[in-house]
């Protein structure tokens, strides 16, 4: 079999890439490891910065989030039993935010992909990739018991951070940096109301804590728990009754318990793998970078890579140049610094650190109170948060 590109993941990333590639002719078949409903079944991000917006409407896949998706013009920082909102309109001369769960937009691709008849091999296994360090770059892969190979020009490494494209990199030619934290996000769903018509970012002694949202029926809500906690060891009262305690006292008493229908624990770490093309294969989205999801960035970056990848490859199919291509990793690693960046200040400003004692809190609550009260700062945080530019 031949193609153009092989996108390896059906994931975000993945699967804006190959919508957008299929609008210019070029033609991708995707591999997945895992099943369509596995794929669906993630729940994982919830906010949309406008950019990404822009490409899912550039991709036509944004009729539902237009439909269904929630404008927020703020978010509220909580901390010293006092709230405290930040607009965010005001202070970008004009932007938002939209709250669409990445599991709504992953669902979109699929069905945009199946009704162009694009294909995707799910449940793929052994992918492996070869080839990519000269001209005639190919992957192969077996599914149900076959062994397949498939020719292309180039492969593109969606697949995530346990994928295989960033480890079939030359080990000699990549760098990478890692930080990770003490703590992870003890996350629930539940069909309830919100607590707040917008996020409300919460820093307290006993932790962090996020009230996030998928719809007026359906809460996200988070706190922080030590790395090593179990799930087991959180019912949904006690998930309750911790989260109330981490909020303001008019947050809480708004909080409308439920029996949840998802309950996960997620790492945070900040991840960036250098650079991002290794001769005919490119890293996209959470195979070169993770970040902490205090920032909603991870969803976002993978967008920005499809961005600068999906103008490189037009520019290579359409102009016949290689500008584009050579220029991708630079362009698309000074975006993903930046984000990786607010998301480590957002993290270190929210979140207790074991060793951080009452003198870190109360620096902590000095920069959130400085924040709030400085046009400079809050303007600082809400054109990160919104999106910078490309
Ligand atoms: P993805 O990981 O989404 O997709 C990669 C795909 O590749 C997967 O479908 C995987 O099955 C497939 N794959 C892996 N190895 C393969 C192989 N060898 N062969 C074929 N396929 C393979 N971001 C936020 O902004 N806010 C959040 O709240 C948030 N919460 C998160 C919670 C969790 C538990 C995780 C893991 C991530 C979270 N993120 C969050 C980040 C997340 O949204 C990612 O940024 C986003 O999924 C990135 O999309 P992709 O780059 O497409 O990678
Ligand atoms: C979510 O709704 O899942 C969400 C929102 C904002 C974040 C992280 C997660 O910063």
């Amino acid at each position: 079999m031949r193609t153009n590109i092989v996108i390896v993941g059906s994931g975000p990333s993945g699967l804006l890439l190959g919508q957008l590639l299929g609008g210019i002719g070029v033609e991708t078949v995707i591999l997945e490891r895992s099943s369509r409903e596995h794929v669906l079944g993630r729940v994982r991000a919830g906010v949309l910065e406008q950019g990404t917006v822009e490409l899912l409407e550039e991709a036509g896949a944004a009729a539902r989030l237009h439909a269904e998706g929630l404008p927020h013009a703020g978010i509220s920082l909580a901390f010293g039993g006092g709230l405290h909102r930040l607009d965010l309109t005001a202070l970008t001369g004009g932007k938002h935010v939209t709250v669409y769960g990445q599991t709504e937009v992953t669902h979109d691709l699929m069905d945009k992909r199946e009704a162009a008849g694009l294909t995707t091999v799910y449940e793929a296994s052994n992918v492996a990739l070869h080839g990519f360090g000269g001209e005639t770059p190919y992957v192969t892969y077996d599914k149900d018991g076959v062994s397949h190979r498939i020719d292309c020009d180039f492969i593109a490494g969606c697949d995530g951070y346990h994928g295989v494209s960033r480890k079939s990199a030359p080990e000699r030619a990549l760098k990478t940096f890692e930080r990770t934290y003490p703590f992870g996000w003890l996350g629930v769903l539940a069909e309830v109301p919100p607590a707040d018509h917008e996020l409300v970012y919460a820093n307290h002694e006993r932790g962090f804590a996020l009230c996030s949202m998928r719809s007026a029926h359906r809460s996200r809500y988070y706190v922080q728990v030590p790395a090593d906690e179990r799930l087991e060891a959180w019912s949904d009262d006690r998930f309750w009754d911790e989260l109330r305690r981490r909020l303001p006292e008019q947050t809480a008493a708004a909080v409308v318990t439920g029996p949840s229908f998802e309950k996960s624990i997620a790492p945070l770490r900040s991840f960036v793998a250098e650079p991002l093309r290794f001769g005919r294969l490119f890293l996209v989205g959470d195979a070169a970078h993770i970040v902490p999801p205090t920032g909603a960035k991870g969803l976002n970056l993978a967008a920005s890579d499809v961005r600068y990848l999906f103008a490189a490859l037009r520019e290579f199919y359409l102009d016949k140049s290689l500008g584009g291509l050579d220029a991708y990793s630079a362009k698309a690693l000074a975006r993903v610094w930046k984000a990786v960046r607010f998301s480590w200040w957002m993290t270190t400003m929210l979140h207790r650190f074991p060793d951080t004692g009452e003198f870190g809190q109360r620096i902590q609550e000095a920069e959130l109170d400085y924040l709030v009260h400085s046009q400079a700062a809050s303007t600082a945080l809400a054109e990160n948060y919104v999106g910078l530019p490309y």
